[in-house]
């Protein structure tokens, strides 16, 4: 049995020039998972400490549950306390945080995070998750982090995860060689080895979409769902319609299953409704990781320059195949 301790220690062996910061990184968004998967366990018994909502909006106009700001304190805070973070962004947060005590204006790396996503479905015990994604900062060290430095396309991820927390809690990420999956043994309170170097199925036969949004949706995405609904024997359909409404629980199955995840435009919100800088490119750079793919209908995620922090996209995640369908039907019909 391997911890992820264990793991990325063992991996930070292979690349001489490590300095050991993303190890430690790494290390403080495992302990604040842990801690706040404990919280999460418990939310059944304690809801008037920790479940249901806080009373308040996030930037978004978002009602915020209580766990969301409490994950969104734990995550912020063991960020903080060692040295390797100059600054986070987070879904729950209006703008960025700069980190600027000595050692963290030096510090290298910036972190961008939705800290509890899908938290509308704790008080009905369905499983959420976190998100986060790590990047070089483009600011010299020693000076306070700026806006730039978040503002990056995907493409310049170091590293990217989530965690979550369903019938096991599990912690998935990459550093961008291969994506490797840990379960949460609460008997030993470690994340133990469990899906080594995960690849999506090219094809799979799961499609995950809100389709009560149906009338809404742009033409070529109609047209994909019909294809995916067409009796065709060469090609497994129709496939199957799963869609929990947890973006990470979708996805994670969709990685292990295959199977395609879609947050199209609709006309009451014309970009979707999933952040492209917290939830799109890390979950994208996953995929990538594993074999599959991630666009807005048309272009890559990861390409995507954002110009501003809680940008919205729509959303085409998952096996390679079925994310080129989409993306065919996209340009003929949208
Ligand atoms: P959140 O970050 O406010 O939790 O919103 C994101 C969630 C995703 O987990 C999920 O896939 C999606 O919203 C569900 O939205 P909808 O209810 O519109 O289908
Ligand atoms: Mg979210």
């Amino acid at each position: 049995m391997i911890t992820l301790g264990e793991y990325i220690v063992k991996n930070q062996a292979e690349y001489p020039n490590a300095s050991g910061e993303l190890t430690s990184l790494l290390s403080s968004i495992r302990r604040a998972a842990k801690v706040v998967n404990r919280e999460i366990n418990r939310a059944g018994l304690v809801t008037d400490i920790i479940g249901g909502s806080n009373g308040s909006e996030n930037v978004q106009g978002e009602t915020q549950q209580k766990l969301d700001v409490f994950a969104n304190d734990m995550f912020k805070a063991a960020l903080e306390a060692r040295g390797e973070v100059c600054g986070i962004a987070s879904e729950e947060e209006d703008h960025f945080v700069a980190f600027d005590d000595k050692r963290q204006c030096n510090a290298k790396y910036v972190v961008l995070m939705d800290p509890l996503d899908g938290s509308s479905n704790i008080d009905v015990n369905v499983s959420v998750g976190t998100i986060f994604s790590i990047y070089r900062r483009i600011s010299e060290p020693g000076e306070p982090v700026n806006i730039e430095d978040f503002l990056q396309p995907g493409v310049n991820q170091v590293a990217a995860g989530y965690v979550v927390y369903g019938s096991s809690t599990m912690l998935v990420y990459t550093t961008g060689h291969g994506v490797h999956g840990f379960t949460y043994d609460p008997t030993l309170g470690s994340f133990c080895l469990s899906h080594e170097n995960i690849r999506i199925p090219e094809q799979g036969s799961i499609y995950s979409i809100n389709e009560g949004n149906y009338i809404k949706f742009p033409e070529g995405v109609k047209k994909y769902l019909k294809f995916c609904q067409e009796k065709d024997a060469d090609t497994r359909r129709p496939y199957t319609s799963r869609y929990i409404g947890s973006l990470v629980s979708d996805f994670h199955r969709n990685m292990l299953k295959g199977g395609i995840y879609i947050y199209p435009s609709g006309t009451s919100n014309p970009n979707g409704k999933l952040r492209l800088l917290y939830e799109c490119n890390p979950l994208a750079f996953m995929a990538e990781q594993a074999g599959g793919k991630a666009t807005d209908g048309f272009r890559r995620i990861m390409e995507i320059k954002p110009t501003e922090l809680h940008q919205r996209t729509p959303y085409f995640v998952g096996s390679s195949k079925m994310v080129d369908k989409a993306g065919e039907l996209m340009a003929q019909y949208s």
